[in-house]
C-alpha cells in the first residue's frame, strides 16, 4: 500500500508542480477556447462580408431593373419632351425583390435643403460645356474667368489662347505632361483635366453629388468638404453643366425642321407650307403677312415667334417644326421650363436679376410650360430675342440617378445613366458608377435602414 502510495506521490510531484500542471492545462484549455472563437467570430465577419456581396450584387440588379423602368417611361411620355409628371411613377423607395431602389432627384419641389427630390431628371435643363459661351460660363457660381477660358480653349480645334485660357503649351508644362483636347467634352469628369478645375470649384460642398445639404456638408471645417455653414447648400459647377444635352431637328414625320437661319426665297416658300399645314387659311395669310415684310432670317425660333406675332399656343404647334441651325440635331439648347434658377441667370437677356422671376413665372402658370414662348412675358421682346438662340421649350436627354440596397437595406450602390431620345427609343449613351460617394439618399432614409438593422441585430441574439 505504502509502495503504491508513494509511487502514486512521486508521480504527481510535490503540491507547487501540481499546481503548475493545472495552470499549464487552464492556458492550454484558454488557448483552445480563444482559437475556437477567433475563428467562430472570423467565420461570423466572413460570413457578414458574404452577406453584404450578396446585398451589392442585389442592389446592382435593382439599379439595371430601375434604368430600364426609366427607359419604359420615357418612351411612354404623356407629352413628348417633357419630363413625366412626378405623381406618374415610382421614385422613392421602390421594391424589387428584397432590394429597394430610388432616383435621385432635383427640382423645384424640394422642401428644406436637409431632403432629398426623388425623380428623373432632365439634362436640358442644364449649360452644356461644348456650347456655352465664356460669358455664359462665366456667370456660373464658383466658376473663374481663367477656368471658363480654359474650358473654351479645351474644347475648340484650334491653338489661339483665349484670355486667360490654356492650350497644350500649359497641359505641357504639368507632370504628366498632356495635350490640350482640342475637341467637344464627351464626358464630365472630362472637366476634371482642364487647368484650373479642383475639387472646390467642381464639388463645392456637394462632396456626394446628390442636390441635399448632408450633415458633413454644413458643419464648416469640421469634417471634408469646406463648407459656409449657412443652412444652405452651395453646390459646384458640377450641378449646373452637362455634354449629353441635345434634340432632334427632324419634325415628326421624319423631315427636316425648317430652318430658319437660311438666306433666300426658300425660307418664306417653306413657312409658308407650314402655317397653312398648322392653321386655317386666313389665320395663316394673316401671320404670313406679318412676316412678309420682315425679309431676311431669324436667329432662333423665339424670334421668329416674336416677328410672327402668333400666339403661344400656337407657337407651341410649330416649335417641333422650326430651328435657327442645319444638322440632325441640335446641341446643348437649355430647357427653360426645367432649368434652376443658377443655370437662367447664365442666359444673355436674363442673368441674376431675371432668373428668379423666370422660375416664379414658372411655378404660377404651369399651364403655359408647353412651349417656350412664356419666356417673352418675363424678359420682354428684347430680352427674349437675346436668349433666344440658347433656349428650347422641350428635351430629348434625361438622367436616371439610381441608388439602391439590397436586402435589410445593405450593400449601397449607386448608378446614374444618361438616356438619349434623339433618335426616338431611349438609348444608354452613358452610365457613371458613383457608389464610392457614399450614401445619398439623405438623414431620413438612412435611419430607417438602420432601425431595421437594430432590429435584426435584437431578433438575432
Ligand atoms: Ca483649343
Ligand atoms: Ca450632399
Ligand atoms: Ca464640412
Ligand atoms: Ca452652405
Amino acid at each position: 500500500m505504502n509502495i503504491f502510495f508513494e509511487k502514486d506521490v512521486r508521480s504527481c510531484g510535490n503540491p507547487s508542480q501540481r499546481g503548475s500542471v493545472l495552470v499549464i492545462v487552464l492556458w492550454v484549455a484558454f488557448g483552445l477556447v480563444s482559437l475556437a472563437l477567433y475563428f467562430a467570430n472570423s467565420m461570423t465577419s466572413e460570413l457578414r462580408a458574404a452577406d453584404n456581396r450578396v446585398a451589392q450584387l442585389e442592389a446592382d440588379h435593382a439599379i439595371e431593373g430601375a434604368a430600364r423602368y426609366a427607359g419604359t417611361l420615357l418612351s411612354n411620355l404623356e407629352r413628348p419632351g417633357q419630363l413625366p409628371e412626378l405623381q406618374t411613377y415610382q421614385r422613392e423607395e421602390v421594391g424589387v425583390g428584397d432590394a429597394s431602389f430610388w432616383f435621385i432627384g432635383r427640382g423645384g419641389q424640394q422642401v428644406a435643403a436637409t431632403l432629398p427630390v426623388f425623380a428623373l431628371t432632365d439634362e436640358a435643363s442644364k449649360l452644356n460645356l461644348n456650347t456655352a459661351t465664356v460669358a455664359m460660363l462665366e456667370a456660373l457660381p464658383r466658376m473663374t474667368p481663367e477656368l471658363a477660358a480654359a474650358i473654351k480653349d479645351w474644347r475648340d480645334e484650334d491653338s489661339d489662347v483665349t484670355t486667360g485660357g490654356a492650350e497644350s503649351e500649359v497641359y505641357m508644362r504639368l507632370t504628366p505632361a498632356y495635350d490640350c483636347k482640342n475637341s467637344k467634352f464627351e464626358t464630365l469628369e472630362e472637366l476634371r483635366l482642364v487647368v484650373g478645375a479642383d475639387n472646390e470649384i467642381l464639388l463645392g460642398e456637394d462632396q456626394n453629388m446628390n442636390g441635399v445639404l448632408d450633415a458633413n456638408e454644413d458643419d464648416g471645417n469640421l469634417t471634408a468638404p469646406i463648407d459656409n455653414r449657412d443652412g444652405k447648400l452651395n453646390p459646384g459647377i458640377l450641378e449646373y453643366v452637362t455634354v449629353f444635352s441635345r434634340e432632334s431637328n427632324l419634325r415628326t414625320n421624319g423631315a427636316p425642321r425648317i430652318n430658319l437661319a437660311q438666306a433666300g426665297p426658300q425660307l418664306q416658300q417653306q413657312l409658308a407650307g407650314l402655317l397653312r399645314e398648322k392653321f386655317s387659311a386666313n389665320r395663316a395669310n394673316q401671320i404670313a403677312g406679318r412676316l412678309g415684310g420682315a425679309q431676311g432670317v431669324f436667329r432662333s425660333a423665339i424670334e421668329f415667334f416674336v416677328r410672327s406675332g402668333m400666339t403661344a399656343d400656337e407657337f407651341s404647334q410649330v416649335e417641333g417644326d422650326i430651328s435657327a441651325t442645319a444638322g440632325q440635331t441640335i446641341e446643348g439648347m437649355i430647357n427653360v421650363n426645367t432649368a434652376s434658377v443658377q443655370v437662367l441667370a447664365c442666359l444673355p437677356g436674363v442673368g441674376t436679376d431675371k432668373a428668379p422671376s423666370m422660375v416664379s413665372y414658372r411655378e404660377s402658370n404651369p399651364d403655359k410650360l408647353t412651349s417656350a414662348a412664356w419666356v417673352v412675358d418675363v424678359l420682354g421682346q428684347p430680352g427674349a430675342i437675346q436668349a433666344g438662340p440658347y433656349i428650347t421649350g422641350r428635351s430629348s436627354v434625361f438622367s436616371a440617378d439610381i441608388a439602391a440596397v439590397g436586402h435589410h437595406g445593405r450593400g449601397y450602390r449607386r448608378t446614374r445613366f444618361i438616356l438619349d431620345l434623339t433618335e426616338g427609343a431611349p438609348r444608354v449613351v452613358h452610365r457613371q458608377d458613383l457608389s464610392h460617394l457614399g450614401w445619398a439618399l439623405g438623414k431620413d432614409a438612412r435611419e430607417r435602414t438602420r432601425e431595421i438593422m437594430t432590429l435584426l441585430a435584437g431578433g438575432m441574439r
